[in-house]
């Protein structure tokens, strides 16, 4: 019989990318969205016909419940999240609300509805925060510098501590920065390669940016979602770093962004300060060794050829 899947954030990036992957591995896959008054299946137009889409929401506890109830699932996988950095400090209290108590929520779903249920959440390398070492591992302790990043170092202990509480089979994928064409557009590699597109098709003359010196460890969704399924087939539950080991600064996206379009960046690139934040995190780099040995992980796709595509796909859509 096919194994069933539950993924919250479906309508996300990596929703999407994982969705595709466990069709492909033969899964049953259910979805949850949130009511919306518009559309937001757009990343999974093309899989609406085999997914089963469940309506809940991370901050209602009694829809979390009906959701992993009717799914009945295997494997559930937390992607849902307010997961943009900035946005945490404009909106803290709901950042708190979804990003970590939403975990805690489909936590006491699954103990008390679904226990056999393998359990991913998805955790991150903002947790890092100002590092304490580089490159960051498994071991590294946290030191979170946005509201966010608080949010997801709660997810990631209560996760740890309903495993040791009750025994579940829950892990945490601590995920260094991943992009592909489905990246929503404010975050920064996107942001750059959809300028780049128009600045190239002349829709658009400058992009504004914040901190060009920020530094981050970029790999591409599609690795990144092979990951975290390979995380739930382990006979043991544990946590993974998941990076690709390099880290490059938002000025060398945009050299080989524009560059890629035959641009210069210096030409149309202006700094500004509404863009930097209260507190930075200025350098991530990851040490997935663990990943590697344990679940045989590589990435695939290098940082030139992610910013690549990035590029080529925003062109496309643009129709350039
Ligand atoms: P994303 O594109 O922003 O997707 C977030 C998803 O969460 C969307 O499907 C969104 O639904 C859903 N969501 C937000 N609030 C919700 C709520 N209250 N109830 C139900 N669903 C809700 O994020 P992503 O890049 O795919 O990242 C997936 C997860 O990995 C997130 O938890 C993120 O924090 C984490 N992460 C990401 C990275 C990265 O580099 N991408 C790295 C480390 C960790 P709508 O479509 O309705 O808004
Ligand atoms: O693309 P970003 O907004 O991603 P950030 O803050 O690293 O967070 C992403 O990765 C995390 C994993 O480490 C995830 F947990 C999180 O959910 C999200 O997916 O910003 C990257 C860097 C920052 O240092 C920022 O200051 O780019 C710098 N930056 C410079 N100018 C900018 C801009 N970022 C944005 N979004 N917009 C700018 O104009």
């Amino acid at each position: 019989m096919a194994k069933r899947a539950l993924i919250t954030g479906i309508t996300g990036q990596d929703g999407s990318y994982l969705a595709d992957h466990l069709l492909e591995q033969g899964y049953e896959v259910f979805g949850m969205v949130r009511r919306s008054s518009t559309e937001t299946l757009g990343r999974v137009a093309h899989l609406q016909d085999r997914v089963e889409f469940l309506q809940a929401d991370l901050l209602d506890q009694a829809s979390l419940d009906r959701a992993v109830q009717d799914a009945a699932a295997d494997e559930i996988y937390n992607l849902a999240a307010q997961s943009f950095v900035p946005t945490s400090w404009s909106q803290p209290s709901l950042t708190g609300e979804f990003t970590g108590l939403g975990v805690l929520r489909l936590l006491e779903s699954v103990r008390k509805l679904d226990p056999r249920a393998r359990f991913y959440q998805a955790s991150s390398s903002e947790m890092f925060g100002k590092v304490r070492e580089v490159p960051q591992n498994e071991l590294t302790p946290f030191h979170p510098r946005s509201p966010y990043a608080v949010a997801k170092t709660f997810g990631h202990h209560i996760t740890v501590n309903y495993r040791e509480s009750y025994g579940l089979y829950a892990v945490s994928g601590i995920l260094f920065n991943h992009e592909s064409p489905r990246r929503g557009r404010e975050f920064v590699t996107r942001k750059i390669t959809d300028a780049v597109a128009r600045i190239k098709l002349g829709l658009a003359g400058e992009l504004r940016l914040g901190n060009l010196d920020a530094q981050r460890d970029w790999g591409y969704a599609g690795d990144y979602v092979r990951a975290m399924h390979l995380m739930l087939q382990q006979p043991e539950p544990g946590d993974f770093v998941i990076a690709t080991g390099r880290t490059h600064s938002v000025r060398e996206f945009l050299e080989i962004a524009f560059g890629h379009a035959g641009l210069k960046w210096e030409d149309h690139v202006v700094q500004d300060p509404r863009y930097m934040r209260p507190a930075e995190v200025d350098q991530l780099r990851g040490d997935a060794g663990k990943a590697r040995r344990e679940l045989g992980w590589e990435p695939t796709v290098s940082f030139e050829q992610l910013v690549t595509m990035m590029v080529d796909s925003d062109l496309a859509l643009l129709g350039g």
